[in-house]
């Protein structure tokens, strides 16, 4: 290591590095807004990470950003000389000449990076202020998402996160001067033939430009209507990634405590997606026995592969209809789990509880953006129903301010059990869709069991588990031999299985897909900022849930087994393909 000074003090650094990140380690703050450590994204934009350096033999300090300089032997560095603080406050109030200050209305007041610079610094709003907001920049919505040009303060960090994740630069950087903002081909976002919804973009924002659309009110109005019935419905990754929305660490299971709250604000039903997850896993499976079935018939079973796809992640079916509607054939047809219990929902619940399916609003809670997207398929329409079995979605922030805003703090509540004995049982399997690898094996847990195969005595698939962008495994079977599966996340690295399967190359029987880092965990409707750093201590805590859980198979939930005993008859029936299967858009 060499060594350096800042502020007087002495460093030690290695080769290579930034003086922002030497300053970091050593405890020294400095403002920054387009850098994004997760990402490796310095593109010196903001200019807000301004120092003064000076060099072995130079006569006087000059200023850099702290970003993209980097740390050099006997470099002398000053974070907050008068003159560092001076270039701060006019860089910071340069920032705001353009940005609307609408902060009292906006997601992210109170969290919002913009807001803390200007604390940093001691912002002077100036003459400046808010003095080039463009007049005509217009909000540019989605299902799901929502974009304020005029909140932009061109750092780039979705530009770059759509990059590395996905590959698919949906999101690009266009006009000039003040009208310079993001965009999305010139075209409107929902017209985008590229984005799939998934949200990631509004996880590195650091202001509102970026962000979900709001629909706490909707739920609000719902809970207050005398004449409906609201049943919830929650995601496996809520209760994992909640808390961290609340400003709280990661690592607890706050299941309860959200049925508590929820209950508070008057839910009729709360109960969970994990249920419908282990019937996903059922159709699913029955659906792969069935192809591999027609594959041994032809002799192709270890040789030609007929690759299929899961396709509970929206993002994924997305992109496939987008960019890879050739490879549509090979997408499993059944539904996901948040629209199996939409369609359950509807049909099973109301017949077997006696309630007019007419009152029910289904609400689901989930980690993800593109689960509004999903929840609006014109695939998932049921016949002669005007309205989509899921009503409406809620992304876990704003699950958040449904709290807020209804008046209850869930994290001091008492935890309280799911509702009644219908759709919430669920099994350890379906607490590991919540991560990338755990639908895979919670189908090999199943489809070993039917079939033959040897699985691991404690039930733990290792070569599926962990974070790694691609895994592989394989399951001996006897009745179908060696199975070969692949788990897949973001949609960077599906591309080059995408290319197998068309041309014939693909050693897999089944691959999973999801679009976003960590699978569920890593949801585009999770916290922000924390992207990445907390994925290990979630997916940690989805390990130990389905440990924990009595029943850690899909097929021997009893409430399962129940549901097909009097209402489906058996997996791949004729009712279960109308109700839990669906085509796609190619
Ligand atoms: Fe997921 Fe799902 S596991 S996509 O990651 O399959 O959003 O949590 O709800 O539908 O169950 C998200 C999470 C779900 C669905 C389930 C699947
Ligand atoms: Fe890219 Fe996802 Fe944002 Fe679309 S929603 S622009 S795919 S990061």
């Amino acid at each position: 290591t060499e060594s350096a000074r800042i502020n007087g003090r002495e460093v030690r650094f290695a080769p290579g590095e930034t003086v922002l990140e030497v300053a970091r380690r050593a405890g020294i703050p400095v403002p920054t807004l387009c850098e994004f450590a997760a990402l490796a994204h310095r593109p010196g934009t903001c200019r807000m990470c301004l120092v003064e350096i000076k060099a072995p033999g130079e006569a006087a300090y000059s200023l850099a950003t702290a970003c993209d300089t980097r740390m050099t032997p006997g470099l002398e560095v000053e974070t907050r000389s008068k003159r560092v603080r001076e270039a701060r406050k006019l860089q910071a109030s340069l920032l705001f000449a353009d940005h609307c200050e609408t902060c009292s209305a906006c997601a992210r007041h109170g969290q919002c990076e913009l807001q803390d610079v200007a604390r940093t610094v001691g912002l002077d709003l100036g003459r400046l202020s808010g003095r080039y907001v463009s007049r005509t920049a217009e909000k540019d919505k989605t299902a799901a998402l929502v974009f304020t040009p005029d909140k932009c303060i061109r750092c780039l960090r979705c530009v770059e996160v759509c990059r590395q994740v996905h590959g698919i630069g949906a999101i690009t950087f266009e006009g000039i001067g003040t009208g310079a903002a993001v965009g999305f081909d010139g075209r409107p976002w929902a017209e985008s033939d590229r984005c799939i919804q998934c949200g990631q973009c509004t996880l590195v924002c650091p202001t509102g430009a970026l962000d979900v659309r709001d629909e706490v009110d909707r739920a609000l109005d719902m809970l207050a209507d005398p004449e409906i019935v609201t049943i919830f419905q929650l995601a496996p990754a809520t209760r994992v990634t909640l808390p961290e929305v609340l400003g709280l660490a990661p690592g607890e299971n706050f299941e309860g405590r959200m049925v508590a709250a929820l209950k508070g604000l008057g839910a009729d039903f709360v109960m969970d997606t994990r249920w419908s997850a282990d019937v996903t896993i059922l159709e699913e499976g029955t659906e792969l026995i069935e192809r591999l079935e027609r594959q041994k018939a032809a002799g192709t079973l270890a040789t030609h592969p007929d690759t299929m796809f899961t396709s509970c992640c929206p993002g994924w079916i997305n992109h496939a209809e987008k960019s890879a509607p050739d490879i549509l054939e090979h997408v499993s047809s059944t539904r996901s789990p948040q629209a199996i219990f939409s369609a359950l929902a509807k049909t099973w619940l109301p017949q077997s509880l006696g309630i007019d399916p007419a009152r029910i609003r289904v609400i689901s809670i989930m980690p993800c953006t593109a689960k509004k997207d999903e929840a609006l398929r014109p695939q998932l329409l049921r016949e002669g129903e005007a309205r989509p079995d899921t009503d409406l979605v809620l992304t876990v922030r704003e699950l958040a301010r449904l709290f807020e805003r209804g008046g209850v703090d869930a994290a001091s509540l008492e935890p309280v059990p799911f509702d009644t004995p219908f759709m919430t049982q669920a099994s350890g399997a379906a607490q590991l869709f919540a991560t990338t690898g755990g639908v895979m094996e919670a189908a090999l847990r199943t489809v070993a069991a039917l079939t033959g195969g040897k699985a691991p005595a404690n039930l733990v698939f290792e070569p599926v588990r962990g974070l790694a962008n691609t895994k592989e495994a394989t399951l001996e079977t006897e009745r179908f031999g060696v199975l070969r599966v692949a788990v897949v996340y973001g949609i960077r690295h599906v591309g080059p299985l995408i290319d197998m399967v068309r041309n014939g190359t693909s050693p897999y029987h089944f691959i999973e897909v999801m679009a976003c880092p960590g699978g569920c965990i890593g949801g585009g409707g999770t916290a922000q900022g924390r992207w990445r750093t907390n994925l290990p201590v979630r997916q940690q805590t989805v390990y130990r849930i389905d440990e924990e859980l009595p029943v850690r198979s899909s097929h021997e939930n009893p409430d399962v087994v129940r549901l097909y005993e009097n209402f489906l008859k058996k997996p791949g029936s004729h009712k279960a393909h109308e109700l839990l299967h669906c085509g796609y858009t190619d």
